[in-house]
């Protein structure tokens, strides 16, 4: 089963948000297999966001993402990564669908809830920043058999 990290970012804990969010996420048959509630030093918000090194809004992302507590998920299941994007929606709010997280709760720039690993390459290695492996729980819901029909890939 593929996993995702997903990060509930300072604005999500500090609205309220995280209940619904998770929510979006659970209702679509995603699986949680770790989660943490963190406060992020600048040295491990350097580390998740140095694809972005040197790009003009890179200051601002890792003040935003330090400024508060964050939750910390890793999410298993069918295509994680894409349906937890989807889920997501747009990276700013304003051109997010509605339906999405994003669509749904945001309307900035800087301040876009979510954070979602965007390749397999990229979650292995955001997974492994903030979970050891024994961290990382494999289980059935017992609802599992009823969300992905068993022997479907
Ligand atoms: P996404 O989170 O949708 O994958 P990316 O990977 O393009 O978006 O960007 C990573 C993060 O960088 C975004 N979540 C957002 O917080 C921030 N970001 C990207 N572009 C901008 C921008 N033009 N201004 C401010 N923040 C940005």
């Amino acid at each position: 089963m593929e996993r995702t990290l997903i990060i509930l970012k300072p604005d999500a804990v500090q609205r309220g948000l995280l209940g619904r969010i998770i929510a979006r996420f659970e209702d679509k048959g995603l699986v949680p297999a770790g989660m943490k509630l963190m406060h992020f030093s600048r040295d491990l918000a350097k580390r998740l966001y140095a694809v972005h090194e040197g790009k003009p809004f890179h200051p601002g992302l890792i003040e935003y993402i330090t400024s508060g507590p964050v939750v910390v998920m890793a999410l298993a299941g069918p295509r994680a990564i894409e349906v937890a994007r989807k889920l997501m929606g747009k990276t700013f709010g304003y051109e997010a669908e509605p339906g999405t997280i994003r669509g749904d709760f945001g309307l900035s720039t800087t301040y876009n809830l979510v954070h979602g690993s965007d390749s397999p390459e990229n979650a292995a290695a955001e997974i492994a920043l903030f979970f050891r492996p024994e961290e990382l729980l494999k289980y059935d819901r017992a609802t599992s058999p009823w969300t992905i029909k068993p022997g479907e890939s």
